[in-house]
């Protein structure tokens, strides 16, 4: 069949008659051969000197070759050097030696090109679509909210301050506080992807500074066990299709998907603490605890992914929207999802009432003058609600077993880097 392939110039060897052109593209690499005889001579010497990973534009004919990579074969009928890259390459594309991951992120878009990279992030856009899908076969609106604030609702410590016309403004840890207020307006389900910023100096493989957040807010709930049977259904979803939709393009990321059974395992936090011998700590998990929990739930139910739930109140202080327990007021209906030792989302039952939300910001020693727009549609009929923030590239990072999260991100952003 006639027609052109357009790419990067991957390898070129010459062997006594024939030549071999491999040219890559979105859709993997082609075989291009040029025989002495058939082809122009010029070609020869022109792909001999030009550096790999130029762009060429060659036209010409596939024939199917059961040997060739794709079963296709290209012979070409013209050549053209559309971009000629420079020498040396900063980083290989097809070399097989180990390069540091800060090297690699040095030159992120030769990095992208090499198929293992891609097929990341082809796994993280399916991922995205089925997410968005399952949401909006629940009824879920997709909603933006600002990401410039006068406020923070995730604590001050983690706030990126900004200059706004000589005021002071934050960058969205979260868009907390609007999902809440959309309940306020009626409409009921709502859910969010978008960018969250943390000025999280901690330098681990799970922590970014801008990382995409899939927020879900839903009315009308009246406890946890409502949101967490939602959020599971829609991982459970998203998980599948984005398996179904690897496999037709054959990405091998597919084979390693396995949607989780639910109902996941549910660990109530004293339960946990319980285990620790720690009961009445009331404090976070430290990672090394993680771990022991992961592997002992894995151990007790065979699964990889839980939640952990009812999480005490003296944990959640910061967290002013979290509704404390009606008969229990130190603990509240919040629940953390984790794959492995991994935290991947943190959601619960949000304080509705105006009178325990005001009591709640003074106990965070909070002033709720700073949250007037917040707060106002609490006085004017809000519906109970609840929802949830997932990090999306904590998930990707789950489903494909990547040692570090920067590597889920086209251009991470960390304590130290803010380039390319
Ligand atoms: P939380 O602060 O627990 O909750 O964040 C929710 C989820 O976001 C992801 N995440 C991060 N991912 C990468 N780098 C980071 N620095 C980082 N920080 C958080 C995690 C985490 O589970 N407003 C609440 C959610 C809610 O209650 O609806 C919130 O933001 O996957």
């Amino acid at each position: 069949m006639p027609g052109w392939i357009e790419g990067h110039l991957e390898e070129y060897r010459a062997l006594g008659g024939v030549a071999f052109a491999l040219v890559r593209d979105g859709t993997g690499t082609t075989q291009v051969i040029l025989k002495k005889g058939t082809a122009d001579p010029s070609w020869f010497e022109l792909l001999a000197a030009l550096p790999r990973e130029s762009v060429v534009r060659i036209e010409g004919i596939a024939r199917s070759s059961p040997k060739a990579a794709k079963g296709v074969e290209f012979h070409p009928t013209g050549i053209r050097v559309v971009t000629r890259a420079e020498t040396p390459l900063p980083l290989g594309v097809v070399d097989r030696v180990h390069v540091e991951l800060d090297t690699r992120l040095n030159h992120r878009v030769l990095d992208l090109r090499k198929p293992s990279v891609r097929q990341i992030f082809e796994l993280r856009s399916a991922l995205l679509r089925g997410w968005r899908e399952a949401f909006h076969r629940r009824g879920f609106i997709e909603v933006e909210t600002p990401k410039l604030l006068r406020q923070g609702a995730e604590g001050g410590a983690t706030l990126f301050p900004v200059d706004y016309f000589g005021q002071r403004a934050y960058l969205a840890q979260s868009p907390q506080l609007y999902k809440q207020m959309l309940m306020g307006a009626g409409f009921e389900r709502v859910f969010e992807i978008g960018p969250a910023f943390r000025a999280e100096p901690s330098d681990t493989v799970r922590h970014i500074t801008e990382f995409t957040s899939l927020d879900a807010e839903v009315a009308s709930i009246e406890t946890a066990e409502e949101l967490r049977e939602i959020l599971e259904g829609i991982l459970r979803e998203a998980i599948e299709s984005t398996r179904s939709a690897l496999a037709e393009i054959a990405n091998p990321w597919a084979e390693t998907l396995t949607p989780p059974t639910v109902p996941l395992p549910r660990i109530p936090f004293a339960e946990a603490e319980a285990e620790f011998g720690r009961a009445g700590a009331e404090r976070d998990l430290t990672t090394e605890e993680e771990k022991r929990l992961a592997e002992s739930v894995r151990e007790r139910t065979g699964s990889a992914w839980f939640f952990l739930t009812d999480f005490p109140t003296a944990i959640k202080q910061g967290t002013f929207y979290a509704r404390r327990q009606d008969d229990d007021p130190r603990r509240t209906g919040y629940f953390d999802l984790y794959f492995e030792h991994l935290e991947v989302a943190s959601g619960g039952p949000r304080e509705h009432r105006l009178e325990r939300l005001l009591a709640n910001l003074a106990t965070a020693g909070l002033d709720p003058a700073g949250f007037a727009g917040y707060l106002e549609p609490f006085r004017f009929g809000m519906p109970p609600h609840g929802g949830w923030g997932l990090g999306i590239d904590r998930l990707v990072q789950a489903l494909t077993a990547l040692p570090n999260i920067r590597e889920t991100r086209l251009f991470p952003r960390d304590r130290w880097r803010l380039d390319p």
